[in-house]
């Protein structure tokens, strides 16, 4: 089982630059690729091509909840790919599709009802965004057109998502591309305030009425939707302040714009529920869903939306279109399959209740590190957590590779970005796997001191 691949290795390690890996420092990679390439995946661990056995700290990006090569995802690919391997998407269907549409409505908060299909969380977000605009235009409102994101969100890198995201490096290239008129709520980390909170942070609800200020300047009759992640998740796990979207709700319904949950991160399992929706309490217009549905095994998305949303495109001669939209891949039935075997497990084996029981031993491993040399701020919510470490002087992003490179070293794989390590176990994580993820973080991090 641990044996190295070398085999593969000397193949791949041969000829490493035609293939230009996204967002990665490819010339670093490919300068020192040792102990980068994973050959291998069982359970909750990674092997590389040399052998070495690493802890899945992050589920993949964020997908994998229940592990790698689960056998019964497997058999459902197997039988599905026997069966029915692709079915057309458009004026066709596939009855499986159908079915699990019934099924992931039934799990979203009541009143979200109808379910699009996508193959990506980006694909899922410029989705619900024309909707959004589709939806206002068919009721008469078509001068609703702006968007309101949030400073920090990411909403993935189609050119909507990247519009209403807030990570300046994801912009600062395509200014000329991105959706005019939007504008961006500011974000809810604030250090003096909030610093090593444990779970949601009790300062922070009122800069939602930021809110109420856009509206009055821009008037809501301009205004389509506002879309946040529940819990901000690549920004590094930046947890909803007490009562905060609870407050956009509010400001949203009395305005008439929708709300939109992109809950690529924070649905399926993650927050210990089956939507943050659910765990923050807070009821959206529409959801965007990926990564968890399907166990990260065939890409799958998607978009959750009120009835009211739905019965708007709903008009016209029955023989027309109502949205001119899709993807060759929507509702995939490989996807599908997959999907449909997670969501038995997660039912079958009580997975969102084992979240909510391993949240507290995450969140006291994590916090844990508090006093470590150089970590800034420490925050969790659901099977997530992150860390803030100080930069290096001059070199943004530095500290963190190198906490990342000595985790490696130490059999964990967690995530970095710019100077933040985050985490997301995979749900079947052990008690016992947490505390040794954490155990070495702290070593990875003393040693870059
Ligand atoms: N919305 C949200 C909230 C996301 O987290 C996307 C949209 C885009 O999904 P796709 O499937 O197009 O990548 C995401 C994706 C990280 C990390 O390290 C996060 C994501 C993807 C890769 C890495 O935090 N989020
Ligand atoms: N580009 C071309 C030339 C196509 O024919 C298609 C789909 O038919 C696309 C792009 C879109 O591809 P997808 O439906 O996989 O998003």
């Amino acid at each position: 089982m641990n044996e190295p691949v070398a085999k593969g290795m000397t193949e791949v390690a041969a000829n490493l630059d035609p293939y230009w890996m996204p967002f990665s420092h490819n010339r670093y990679f490919k300068r020192q690729p040792a102990h980068r390439l994973l050959a291998r995946a069982e359970g909750a661990y990674y092997w590389t091509v040399e052998g070495d056995r690493l802890f899945d700290c992050l589920s993949g990006l964020w997908c994998v909840g229940l592990g790698h090569a689960h056998p019964r995802i497997g058999a459902a690919l197997k039988r599905q790919f026997e069966t029915i391997d692709y079915s057309p998407a458009f004026q066709m269907g596939y009855p499986g599709t159908f079915r699990l549409a019934g099924r992931i409505a039934s799990m979203a908060p009541s009143g979200l009802d109808h379910v699009f299909f996508v193959n990506s969380g980006s694909e899922s977000v410029d989705t619900a965004l024309k909707i959004a605009l589709g939806y206002h235009r068919m009721k008469g409102e078509a001068a609703r057109t702006r968007f309101i994101g949030r400073e920090r969100g990411y909403h993935g890198v189609g050119f909507g998502g990247i519009s209403v995201g807030g990570m300046v490096a994801n912009r600062k290239m395509f200014p000329s591309a991105q959706l005019v008129g939007v504008d961006h709520l500011p974000h809810t980390h604030n250090p003096a305030e909030m610093a090593f909170s444990r779970g949601m942070p009790s300062w922070g609800a009122h800069l939602a009425d930021e809110l109420s200020r856009l509206v009055a300047l821009h008037d809501a009759s301009t205004i389509a939707a506002v879309i946040v992640e529940p819990m901000q998740g690549s920004a590094g796990v930046i947890v909803p302040p007490v009562g905060y979207l609870q407050r956009l709700r509010k400001i949203c319904t009395e305005h008439g714009i929708l709300l939109v949950f992109d809950e690529v991160i924070t649905g399926f399992g993650r927050m210990g529920a089956a939507f943050g929706a659910d765990r923050f309490d807070v009821v959206p217009d529409m959801i965007t869903f990926a990564k968890s549905v399907n166990n990260g095994v065939v890409p799958l998305g998607g978009v959750i939306v009120r009835k009211e949303i739905y019965e708007a495109f709903m008009t016209g001669p029955e023989h027309s279109v109502e949205f001119f939209h899709g993807y060759t891949y929507s509702g995939h039935p490989m996807a599908v399959a997959a999907a449909h075997a997670t969501l038995d497990l997660l039912e079958e084996e009580g997975v969102f209740a084992r979240v909510r029981a391993l949240e507290p031993v995450l969140e006291d491993a994590m916090h844990s590190l508090k006093g470590e040399p150089g970590v800034l701020d420490i925050r969790n919510c659901g099977l997530a957590a992150a860390i803030d470490l100080e930069p290096i002087a001059n070199k943004p992003g530095l500290r963190a590779i190198r906490v990342f490179e000595r985790s490696l070293a130490l059999g964990q794989l967690p995530r970095f970005t710019g100077d933040t390590i985050a985490v997301g176990p995979p749900f079947i994580s052990t008690e016992a796997e947490i505390a040794k993820m954490a155990d070495d973080l702290r070593k990875a991090i003393r040693a870059t001191y």
